[in-house]
């Protein structure tokens, strides 16, 4: 397996684990980083024997944002011109099921990066916010746009024009997280949880994310319309007979990804 300065990288089966690993920064998302992120993602995301991603940090920090000591030097010009943070949207183009497991500060690129994954699962521990605004900045990696679709206007105003942090429990009520899980057993559940996704069909998962995505981009009558295609779609997949055949006979199913 590929070795990398900025994350640690295991499988656990089918699933695969991405560990950000800067404990000496809170895990701050600089350039290298992302592009390790990035990379080990797509690895996994082209292995088909991987159904499940987990992207998780330590228990202090899951991240605590952009490493502001990478960006305080840079000029608009380097910003624009190195297009900073796009890279990131090598790791949203992914189609492999990701869950964030946030233990810890999830705050600004940190809170960013967990919603770039498709849900999140939280210890009680966990602190989330924008706090950019306090930086002379404003979120620069999804947070103005995921997040309130993801809390709602209010909230998501609130949160990003004053900087404040919110509790796991805030957020899991907001609607931002899946689930609240205590600290100690954050990462047992996140890979049980991705193990569980995992064994399902893996064209089926591809087809289920990108439809609930489509939500977010499309009119109701145009995401109505894809997914209608899609789980017809389904019905060209050995899967789909396998799952169906599986029930009527009263077993579990076996499935091939295919
Ligand atoms: N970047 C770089 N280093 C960091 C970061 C960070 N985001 N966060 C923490 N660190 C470092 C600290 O500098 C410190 O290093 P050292 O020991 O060498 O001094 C180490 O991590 C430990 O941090 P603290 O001593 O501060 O730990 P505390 O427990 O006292 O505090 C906090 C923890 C509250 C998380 C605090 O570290 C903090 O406030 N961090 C910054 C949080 C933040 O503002 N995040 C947003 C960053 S900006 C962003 O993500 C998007 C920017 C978009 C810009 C778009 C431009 C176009």
């Amino acid at each position: 397996m590929t070795e990398y300065d900025n994350i640690l990288v295991e499988r656990r089966g089918r699933v695969g684990i991405i560990t950000l690993n800067r404990p000496k920064a809170l895990n701050a998302l600089n350039e290298a980083l992302m592009r390790e992120v990035v990379q080990a993602a797509r690895a996994f995301d082209i292995d088909t024997d991987i159904g499940a991603i987990v992207l998780t940090g330590s228990e202090r920090a899951f991240a605590a944002g952009a490493d502001i000591t990478e960006m305080s030097s840079k000029s608009y010009q380097d910003a624009y011109v190195g297009n900073m943070f796009a890279g990131w949207d090598g790791f949203t183009s992914v189609r492999t099921p990701t869950i964030a497991a946030v233990s810890g500060y999830a705050l600004g690129g940190g809170c960013e990066l967990a919603m770039m994954c498709d849900f999140i699962l939280a210890s009680d521990t966990a602190k989330f916010g924008q706090p950019e605004i306090n930086l002379g900045v404003i979120p620069g990696m999804g947070g103005t746009q995921r997040l309130t679709r993801a809390i709602g206007k209010a909230k998501a105003m609130e949160l990003i024009l004053t900087g404040r942090i919110m509790s796991a429990e805030e957020a899991e009520h907001a609607g931002l997280v899946a689930r609240i899980v205590p600290a100690a057993e954050l990462l047992d559940d996140a890979i049980t949880t991705a193990s569980l996704i995992a064994g399902k069909s893996l064209p089926v998962l591809y087809a289920a994310k990108e439809s609930v995505n489509v939500a977010f981009e499309s009119t109701l009558a145009e995401g109505l319309r894809f997914e209608r295609r899609a789980i017809q779609a389904t019905f060209g997949l050995h899967d789909q007979a396998e799952g169906m055949a599986a029930f009527m006979q009263k077993r579990e199913p076996v499935f091939s990804h295919s």
